[in-house]
């Protein structure tokens, strides 16, 4: 059957006599042929809600090709479909429309990471040959798909990342005796966990909601070599029998509610060398067999209830490079051994019992970078040898009973980038040397016996914030720096509390200090970490309160500031509350969205914890972009977010104002544009979890007096449905939301891109960009409307201001051209922001493909 046979001048006349052929030839399974195949393809992705343009060669013109067909494979002698892989083909559609009789032999089934929603046909059951199927990433919500079980050849079974709900029948996996990989990661399953897989070497159950016992008999699955149970609902003890799984490399049972103690049998799986048992309610002691596992190098059992000493044969385990034993009830010595793991980057010991004095011999653990052992009793001096630590980024010990003088030898820490020796004894001067950790950008001494001189060469490199309150330093100390020191007499306590935030570093030369900042605390010691005040079990009586550290004003002092709310403070209202502006007596103006919960249907299901959480996380987000958020608090159904504040306002308020075409010029609107990639980058990629924001629009975008811009409101959305599976409705904004969402609802980053670039598009032409986009949905599959094509750019662009020239012209054209790419109808072909914000600060701009004045938005979007 060569492809040639079938010319183009008559291939009806041809296919009909190929389908006879092929019926002479098998004349009793006449089911499938090439032909057969190729229709159920086409008819199935002529149902496909957006065709991918990567399926082209799906096409009723190439039905003779049906072996060079993308995303297929053909067995070689039958010249039939063997395999189908779309996977991130960013498919939206079912199955329910998809033929399977054609495909009983098909072998390999992947339609991971698309938009597939619906329930699982059963008759995939029919597929008998097929060894892998992997559905993962899509957004399937039946229950689990039990006819799977006819599958008896499967190795290999991805369900993860979808919607499947239910228990999972323990029958189904008893006739799958080849199956070694499963994942049914990410979904709503719950109900005890199956055991029954006698070859299975991969297990993830994470992120569901299973629950009852880890099954006793998992020890028999002998070949199991890595086991994901993280986030569920688990209770009891981690059976003994694990012990018998040698293979096993990797084991996280993370937050679930086990209860045992650790058996001392996990000391038995030698090939360990990933161990996660967070957050989980273990008791008792570390067994000392943990020695046996010399290849372990991930070991984390923070926020258990761990006690007893810390087994010294933990340094028989020399492959460690994390070792987290936080928030336990460990207690007696550091042992000195730990100095054997030379390999050791991550040692975290804090919130323990621990006492005595630190090691010396963690000096000989150089490839630390990360060492807290703060909240315990550790006493006597800090060792010398922590001067070794040449790779150390963040040293924590604030919160023990230290008590010696700061050794010079810190000064050799060159990489500390955080520094917190607070809440100790420590006596005597700060060292000069400190003046050599240039990469520091926290340094906290305050609350200690410290005294002598301040060496100011100390603050200046600081790009951050340098604390010393508490100490016996005196204002006499910063003689020289008046600036610095204002008369702490005004404070109520005259408790000599001096803060000091060095806010800008120095440039060039001078070792002037350029902006420093001295605030004088009026306030008694509150605790100003982040700081939870009660919760209760239902929202209205949730009365919580966390604010970020660094903050130094409290919430009453807020309220007091905007007289209870009063109506004249307001300053803004949207979808979610209202905001008001709060002038503090410090001087600091503070921004305050209060969220009116109360009336809400969906408070109930919002699990409080995980708010709380939500909200650590986002106070933590920090960039040049983004609008600080400074904590939280909760009273009478009420939420209420601090922000920054920032006077010039909104994005939307500097376009559509008054001033708008003199403040807003070419330059200026382009950096704008490239300031919000940052910061939407910045919560894509480089914050974990992942931050999408859900509602970017003009109004969400602050400027400042630069006109930098940052974007504020980050997380509010995702807050109020958090934890709301089954929203009743969509938080964004109409104009600015990606269609998609109207069909799936479910959020990703790349609804985020198309904000962005509606935001962009605004921006560039003055105003929403309404048109263009319903032009770009009406005709989703080809490009834009015709017309549309031809516009011209420069009559796209904001009328009010000049075309732009040289230099700017190309960086007006690229913003365009990435904002034409960014509202794509398909997610898939939606650039991600990290490439947005690399190609807008790229050091030299495309050139023009042709002249300004002739640039179509056609040729734009081919850029
Ligand atoms: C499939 O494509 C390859 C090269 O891409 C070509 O050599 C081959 O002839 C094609 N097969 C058919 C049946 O068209
Ligand atoms: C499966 O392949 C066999 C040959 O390997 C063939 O006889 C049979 O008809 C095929 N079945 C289907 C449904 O394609
Ligand atoms: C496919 O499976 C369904 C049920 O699972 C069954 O009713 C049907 O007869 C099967 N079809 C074929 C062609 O075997
Ligand atoms: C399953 O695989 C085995 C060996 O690969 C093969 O002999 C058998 O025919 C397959 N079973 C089915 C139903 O395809
Ligand atoms: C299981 O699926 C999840 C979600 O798709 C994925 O992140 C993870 O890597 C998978 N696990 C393994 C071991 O492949
Ligand atoms: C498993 O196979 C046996 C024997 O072939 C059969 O009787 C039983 O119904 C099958 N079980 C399931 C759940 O498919
Ligand atoms: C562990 O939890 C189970 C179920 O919640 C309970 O029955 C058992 O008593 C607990 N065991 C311990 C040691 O606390
Ligand atoms: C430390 O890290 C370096 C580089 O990551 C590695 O080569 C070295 O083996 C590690 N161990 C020790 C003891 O330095
Ligand atoms: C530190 O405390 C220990 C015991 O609490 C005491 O023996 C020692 O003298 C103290 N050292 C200093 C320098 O105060
Ligand atoms: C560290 O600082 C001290 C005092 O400021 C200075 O004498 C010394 O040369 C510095 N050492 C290095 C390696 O920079
Ligand atoms: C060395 C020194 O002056 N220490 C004093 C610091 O201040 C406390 C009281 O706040 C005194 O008890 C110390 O003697």
């Amino acid at each position: 059957m060569e492809g040639g046979l079938f010319s183009a001048h008559k291939p009806t006349y041809l296919l009909l006599l190929l389908h006879i052929f092929l019926l002479a030839l098998l004349p009793f399974k006449a089911i499938s042929s090439p032909k057969t195949q190729a229709e159920a393809l086409l008819t199935w992705k002529n149902t496909f809600y957006d065709a991918s343009p990567s399926l082209t060669s799906w096409s009723l013109t190439n039905l003779n090709n049906l072996c060079n067909w993308t995303a297929i494979v053909c067995d070689q002698s039958t010249k039939q479909v063997s395999q189908i892989d779309l996977s991130n083909f960013y498919v939206s559609a079912t199955l329910t429309h998809f033929n399977f009789a054609p495909f009983f032999n098909l072998t390999q089934f992947n339609l991971n990471g698309n938009y597939f929603e619906g329930p699982i046909p059963s008759a995939i059951g029919n597929l008998s040959k097929l060894t892998t199927l992997d559905l993962g990433n899509n957004f399937f919500d039946s229950e689990f798909p039990e006819f799977i079980s006819k599958c008896l050849n499967l190795t290999f079974l991805d369900l993860s990342g979808n919607l499947f709900t239910g228990q999972i029948p323990q029958q189904v996996f008893t006739n799958l005796s080849k199956l070694e990989y499963l994942n049914l990661t990410n979904n709503n399953f719950e109900g005890p966990l199956p055991s029954n897989f006698p070859k299975l070497k991969h297990l993830h159950f994470a992120q569901n909601n299973f629950g009852g016992p880890i099954p006793k008999d998992i020890g028999f699955i002998s070949g199991l070599q890595s086991i994901d149970l993280a986030s569920n609902s688990l209770e009891g003890p981690i059976p003994s029998s694990i012990g018998q799984l040698r293979e096993l490399k990797y084991l996280d049972l993370r937050k679930n509610y086990l209860n045992s103690s650790i058996p001392s049998e996990l000391g038995l799986c030698t090939s360990l060398t990933y161990l996660e048992l967070t957050s989980n309610h273990l008791e008792g002691k570390i067994p000392p067999s943990i020695g046996q596992l010399r290849e372990l190098q991930h070991l984390d059992l923070h926020l258990n209830s761990l006690a007893s000493s810390i087994p010294s044969e933990l340094r028989l385990c020399t492959s460690l490079t994390y070792l987290d034993l936080a928030h336990n009830h460990l207690e007696g010595k550091i042992p000195p051994s730990i100095g054997q793991l030379r390999e050791l980057q991550h040692l975290d010991l804090h919130m323990n019992s621990l006492d005595s004095s630190i090691p010396s011999e963690l000096g000989f653990c150089t490839n630390l970078t990360y060492l807290k052992l703060s909240s315990n009793h550790l006493e006597g001096k800090i060792p010398s040898s922590i001067g070794q630590l040449r790779e150390l980024q963040n040293l924590d010990l604030q919160m023990n009973s230290l008590n010696s003088s700061i050794p010079s030898e810190l000064g050799f820490c060159f990489s500390l980038t955080y520094l917190d020796l607070s809440r100790n004894q420590l006596s005597g001067s700060i060292p000069l040397t400190l003046s050599n950790l240039s990469h520091i950008q926290r340094l906290d001494l305050s609350n200690n016996n410290l005294n002598g001189s301040f060496p100011t060469e100390i603050a200046f490199p600081l790009l951050g914030n340098f604390y010393l309150f508490n100490n016996n330093f005196t204002c006499n100390t910063f003689v020289g720096n008046s600036d610095l020191c204002r008369d702490a007499r005004n404070s109520k306590k005259n408790n000599n509390e001096v803060i000091i935030g060095v806010l800008v570093p120095v440039c060039g030369l001078s070792v002037v200090a350029t902006t420093i900042a001295l605030i004088l605390m009026f306030h008694k010691k509150t605790k100003r970490v982040l700081k939870k005040i009660n919760s209760a079990q239902n929202f209205e009586n949730f009365e919580s309160m966390i604010l970020q550290e660094e903050v130094k004003f409290t919430f009453e002092e807020v309220v007091k500031a905007v007289d209870d709310f009063h109506e004249k403070y307001c300053i803004g209202k949207g979808g979610f509350g209202r905001v008001y502006k709060a002038e503090l007596l410090s001087g600091q103006v503070v921004a305050v969205k209060r969220l009116n919960m109360s009336d809400s249907n969906d408070i109930p299901a919002i699990n409080l914890q995980s708010f709380e959480n939500e909200i650590r996380t986002l106070t933590n987000v920090r960039h040049r972009n983004i609008i600080r958020l400074y904590g939280f608090c909760s009273r009478r159904g009420c939420i209420f977010l601090l922000y920054e504040y920032l006077e010039r306002g909104s994005l939307g308020k500097a376009l559509y104002g008054v001033d708008g075409v003199t403040e807003l010029g070419w330059a200026t609107r382009v950096k704008v544009v490239k300031g919000l990639a940052h910061a939407l980058s910045y919560l894509h990629h480089d914050c974990s979890p992942p931050i999408v924001h859900r509602d970017v629009t003009v109004n969400n975008v602050l400027l400042e007096s630069d006109f930098e811009a940052r974007l504020s409101d980050f997380g509010t959305a995702r807050l109020i449905s958090a934890n709301s599976s089954n929203w009743t409705h969509i938080v964004g904004s109409f104009g600015y939301m990606a269609p998609e969402l109207a069909l799936t609802m479910r959020v990703t980053d790349k609804c985020d891109v198309y904000s962005f670039g509606v935001v962009a598009l605004e921006v560039m032409m003055g105003r929403h960009p309404g048109d263009l986009l319903e032009s770009q949905l009406s005709e989703s599959s080809k490009s834009m409307k015709e017309d549309n094509a031809e516009l011209l750019l420069k009559d796209l662009l904001d009328q009010r201001l000049e075309a732009p020239s040289n230099e700017l012209a190309k960086a007006v054209v690229l913003v365009m051209s990435l904002a034409l790419t960014c509202i794509r109808t398909r997610p898939g072909s939606r650039p991600t922001m990290l490439y947005v914000a690399q190609k807008l600060s790229a050091h030299s701009l495309p050139s023009l493909p042709e002249p300004f004045v002739m640039l179509t938005i056609n040729k734009l979007m081919g850029i």
